[in-house]
């Protein structure tokens, strides 16, 4: 079995019911276990900062599909809600991103893994250091709790998720 963390961003419309929406799509897909996911964290947009802020969170899943397999998962669901890819860096309603797949390091024409902006961006280190905390850089050997970039800002907590273990709780 395969565990894998999944960044999920998304910043157009009901931004909560596209987080669900996603959450519900893994959680229905075959071959993806969803264990648990973040808190849900709003976030200043990166690279192109005239836009709305984001709603972020981070899921962490067990799953039988290969990489390339959950990158196709992914993308599917990015179609299903109703994600459009006009301008880059740009406002999306749905943005599903693999993080880490166990400790492999992935470069591929398709795929890299760890996603290699990841250490960078706050939006994704904090809410992954919640789930995670001791969680390594396969390729770096540093924790994730130690990139200087998780004391960037513009991060805040928006939703707290109650937690029971059992991944069967209602979303928010
Ligand atoms: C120079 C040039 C510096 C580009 C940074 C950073 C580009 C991040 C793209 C960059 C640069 C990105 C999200 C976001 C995006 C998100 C928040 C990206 C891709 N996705 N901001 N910006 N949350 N808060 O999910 O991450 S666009
Ligand atoms: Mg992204
Ligand atoms: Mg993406």
């Amino acid at each position: 079995m395969n565990t894998a963390f999944l960044s999920v961003g998304t910043n157009m419309g009901d931004r909560e019911t596209y987080l669900r929406s996603a959450i519900t799509s893994l959680r229905a897909t075959e071959g993806i276990e969803l264990i648990e996911r973040s808190s849900i964290y709003e976030t200043a947009p990166v690279g192109v900062t005239d836009q709305a802020d984001f709603l972020n969170i981070v899921v962490r899943l067990t799953t039988t599909l290969a990489p390339l397999e959950l990158l196709a998962v992914c993308q599917r669901i990015e179609q299903e809600l109703g994600r459009e890819r006009t301008i880059r860096w740009g406002p999306r309603t749905a943005d599903l991103d693999i993080l880490l797949y166990n400790d492999d390091a992935i470069e591929s024409e398709t795929l890299s893994v760890p996603h290699p902006r990841m250490r960078e961006r706050a939006f994704v280190l904090i809410p992954l250091t919640e789930l995670a905390p001791e969680c390594t850089d396969p390729v770096t050997g540093r924790q994730f709790r130690d990139e200087p970039a998780i004391q960037e800002g513009g991060v805040v907590l928006w939703g707290a998720i109650e937690k029971d273990g059992t991944g069967d709780e209602e979303f928010v």
